[in-house]
């Protein structure tokens, strides 16, 4: 009996090595350890067993195979868990990057887009691109644009100072965070020489209230032409071209007559948006010969038109946007829908 012990002992311990599932060791502890098990046979089996000492002998060594067994199945029980784990969380896993194709990988902002397509767009007419700083000095802003200190022009602007103290003019560091891009216009005529075809967009800050057309931080673009023999007719040109080439056909633009320091005539550029209503997307003129001056360009010789849109304006009416504060809210399900 004792061999039949030891051989149990080792069928068993190896079926638990091999046993490669719960259901298998499962398997393998009731055939070795149940009643009707291996073991369990032999347990039954020590009745017979006449001499009392050897019985007590046989029945300590059945006692340290079960004991054996029974650790080596709880073990590998062990195992076969954290392995059945393992093998679970491994299929249950989100790979989410297989998820990320082209479609879900975000844009632009809208404004941003707005902003190079209407770079493309003058560059296609033949214009060139110009840039000036977002802080700017008083004179550029407003006094070489024809609203020297008290012009009542200067209260349409909303204007944020810096370092202004309200009470002591003294501290007035002459510095302001551009209202529009117009002072670019200045920069450009002191910089560069007639013939002169530019735009340029960029960041401008007014103290406004946001609502529905308005933000107090928003962006323009400014076109400037400087050359000889230049009428109202080609600033009407350029902007019939411009409107087509960024809207679209379907979209009808208009131009009224209206009042800028810097420019003579004046007038604003509308546009109609789908539901029949018109929004205001800027103002534009004949540069007016203060203007060229203050540019160091002589009035005698060069003409030039000048034009200055919200950039804000035109992402929202393009996408038929109601609302512009939308476009800065950063809500997903807004962004995904361009
Ligand atoms: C100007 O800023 C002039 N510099 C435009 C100009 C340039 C006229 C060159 C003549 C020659 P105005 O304040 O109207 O003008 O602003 C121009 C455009 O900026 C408006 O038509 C509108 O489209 C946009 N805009 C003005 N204020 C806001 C605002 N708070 N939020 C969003 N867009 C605005």
């Amino acid at each position: 009996m004792t061999n039949d012990i030891a051989a149990a002992i080792e069928t068993a311990l190896q079926r638990v090595s091999d046993a490669a599932s719960l259901d298998e060791i499962d398997a393998v502890s009731g055939e070795t350890l149940g009643k009707k098990g291996v073991l369990g046979g032999l347990k039954a089996s020590l009745a017979k067993i006449a001499d009392i000492e050897e019985r007590k002998a046989v029945g300590r060594s059945l006692n340290e195979a079960f004991a054996s067994v029974s650790a080596a199945i709880d073990e590998r029980r062990q195992e076969l868990i954290a392995i059945e784990r393992a093998a679970q969380v491994a299929g249950e896993r989100l790979d989410l990057t297989e998820a990320m194709d082209a479609a879900s990988r975000g844009h632009l902002h809208l404004v941003t887009q707005a902003w190079q397509e209407l770079e493309d767009v003058f560059v296609g007419l033949g214009f060139t691109v110009a840039e000036g700083p977002e802080v700017e000095t008083d004179w550029h802003n407003f006094e070489a644009l024809n609203m020297s200190e008290g012009h009542p022009a200067r209260g349409e602007f909303d204007t944020l100072f810096i370092g202004h103290d309200e009470h002591e003019d003294a501290g007035d560091s002459g510095l302001l965070l551009r209202t529009h891009t117009s002072p670019v216009q200045i920069r450009t005529m002191l910089a560069s020489e007639p013939p002169i075809y530019i735009v340029a967009p960029g960041r401008v800050f007014r103290r406004d209230t946001p609502d529905a057309t308005h933000m107090p931080v928003f962006h323009q673009i400014e076109g400037l032409v400087v050359d000889r023999d230049i009428s109202m007719a080609d600033l009407a040109g350029t902007i019939e071209a411009f409107t087509q080439a960024f809207f679209g056909k379907g979209f009808t633009s208009r131009l009224r007559p209206s009042y800028f320091p810097f420019t003579e005539p004046s007038a604003e550029f509308d546009i109609r948006r789908p539901d029949g209503s018109w929004l205001e997307l800027g103002g534009c003129g004949m540069v007016h010969p203060e203007v060229l001056r203050a540019g160091g360009v002589d009035p005698e010789e060069w003409s030039g038109f000048a034009f200055g849109f919200g950039i804000d304006r035109m992402a929202v009416m393009r996408h038929g946007i109601t609302d512009i504060r939308d476009m800065y809210v950063n809500d997903i399900r807004f962004i995904e829908q361009f």
